[in-house]
């Protein structure tokens, strides 16, 4: 499967000791898969032992959250952070809240966070952490008394020049403003430990809206610059309908695509006319409720429940939920309807085949590493300003993270070139983002 021997060596030594995590694999192997080029190139990347360090996090911990339920009744979950890789920042990358979070999916989280962080081009180094706690259906008390009792354990491993947390799925500003609460009381500290504040307490404007604008700049930026294009015109499918999805639906208007699509894990709703983001907004942030209630307001829109978006003709498919939400076969439906770009809002949405299936058919793919980085690129700003004591404009933040994401294509499409690869923004992606940090790892030393 690899062309190097010691890239196939790694990984077969890993798949051996990790068998039972399955997303942490399909991460590494992606990883390994497109940075070959760059062992063959570099072989003091071998001699340092170099992938061997990036794939085993720093440091793993794990620990239990009880707290108490509105009945009265004691609760116990399992906390997670895995501080991944510091080499050129603090430990930086969200919170995940599901019942789904296990070791193996905030491995994977982690360890794409780190290359992720490197191509934002700020100093941040990778983390991820969670709970297998679920908030829906959950009181206000009770995500409250949740997120304390999280705190109250993980506020001893975290800093604002060690580890900085920020939201993922299941944790929003809600959630960050009652962990933040908690870290201040515990350590009498205010400070820059985590980000995706409220404004009122060192949040940073445009941080809500980063992820899913952040992903509508890159691909505006890689429709121009691979197809002369833009949203202008284009049916857009979006899928999810949380915070990633909620903006990037919004931005991908602003720029003249026209959305049909937003979904949650019940099903998805199509509305030809072009999604209403008002009433999305309405009954999701505002009453946290199911999307399958938009129809009721809006006769021109149908529910399909447990079905996904990719069914719906679109030329431009922007996945925003959840890891593995392309497959193989939504794929060739992608294809066959004559999608044109997938541009990756969520974390590992597209399974290997489905890549290489869109990749094979000249479906310009863009990985969630790069095209997601938004989202902690202005993580990046908020601590900044944090640090500094002070806030920038909106229209400040917002140029910043339009640089960004401009600079991460072209220093991933410089990279691919630098291989002889062309104009790769998946492999690109992968091996910009692996050599700043290899470079930092290899000028530290053995750590
Ligand atoms: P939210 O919790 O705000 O929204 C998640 C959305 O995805 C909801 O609509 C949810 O539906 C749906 N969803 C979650 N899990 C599943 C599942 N297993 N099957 C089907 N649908 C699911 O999370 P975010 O918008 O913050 O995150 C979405 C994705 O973007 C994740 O992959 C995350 O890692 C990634 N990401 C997030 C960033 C951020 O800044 N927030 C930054 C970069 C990437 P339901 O409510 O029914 O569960
Ligand atoms: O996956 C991600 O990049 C995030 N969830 C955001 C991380 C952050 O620290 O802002």
């Amino acid at each position: 499967m690899f062309q190097t021997e010691y890239a196939q060596r790694v990984f077969d030594a890993l798949e051996s000791r990790s068998s039972h995590e399955p997303e942490f694999l399909q991460a590494v192997r992606e990883v390994l898969l497109s940075i070959e080029p760059v062992l063959t190139k570099h072989p003091e990347i071998e001699r340092n032992a170099i992938l061997e360090r990036i794939i085993e996090p720093d440091r793993q911990i794990k620990f239990r959250v009880s707290w108490v339920d509105d009945a009265g009744k004691v609760q116990v979950n399992r906390g997670y952070r895995f501080e991944f890789n510091s080499a050129i920042g603090p430990y930086k990358g969200g919170l995940r809240f599901h019942s789904s979070v296990n070791a193996s999916i905030l491995k994977f989280l982690g360890f794409e966070q780190v290359f992720k962080n490197s191509l934002t081009g700020l100093w941040m180094g990778g983390g991820k952490g969670g709970s297998d706690f679920d908030p829906h259906g959950r009181s206000e008390a009770e995500v409250m008394r949740f997120c304390q009792a999280f705190m109250t354990e993980l506020y001893r491993h975290i800093g604002p020049d060690t580890d900085v947390p920020a939201g993922d799925i299941g944790v929003g500003g809600r959630e960050v403003a009652y962990l933040f609460g908690q870290y201040r009381r515990l350590t009498n500290q205010f400070n820059g430990v985590i980000t995706g504040k409220g404004l009122a307490f060192g949040g940073s404007l445009v941080r809500t809206e980063a992820t899913g604008y952040g992903l509508c700049y890159y691909t505006q930026e890689v429709l121009r610059l691979a197809m002369n294009d833009s949203f202008d015109g284009k049916t857009v499918a979006v899928s999810g309908s949380g915070n990633v999805a909620i903006f990037a639906a919004e931005k991908a208007s602003q720029l003249g695509g026209k959305v049909v699509t937003m979904s949650d894990s019940s099903g998805y709703i199509h509305d030809p006319d072009g999604i209403d983001l008002n009433l999305i907004k309405e009954i999701k942030l505002n009453r946290r409720a199911r999307i399958a209630e938009y129809i009721a307001s809006r006769p021109s829109a149908s529910f399909v429940e447990g079905h996904k978006v990719w069914e719906v003709k679109c030329d431009i498919a922007l996945p925003c939920a959840t890891q593995n939400e392309i497959d193989q076969a939504d794929a060739t439906m992608l294809i066959a309807a004559g999608c044109k770009i997938v541009a990756e809002g969520a974390n590992m949405p597209t399974t290997p085949e489905a890549i290489d299936a869109l990749r094979a058919a000249e479906v310009v793919f863009c990985p969630g590493k790069a095209s997601n980085a938004g989202g902690v690129a202005v993580s990046g700003l908020e601590m900044a300003q944090d640090s500094a004591r002070l806030a920038w404009t909106f229209d400040e933040v917002d140029a910043k993270l339009q640089t960004i994401m401009k600079n991460i294509v072209a220093s991933t499409i410089a990279a691919s070139n630098r291989y002889g690869l062309g104009n790769d923004l998946f492999l690109g992606a992968n091996i910009a983002g692996f050599e700043r940090v290899v470079e930092a790892m290899l000028a530290q030393g053995v750590i």
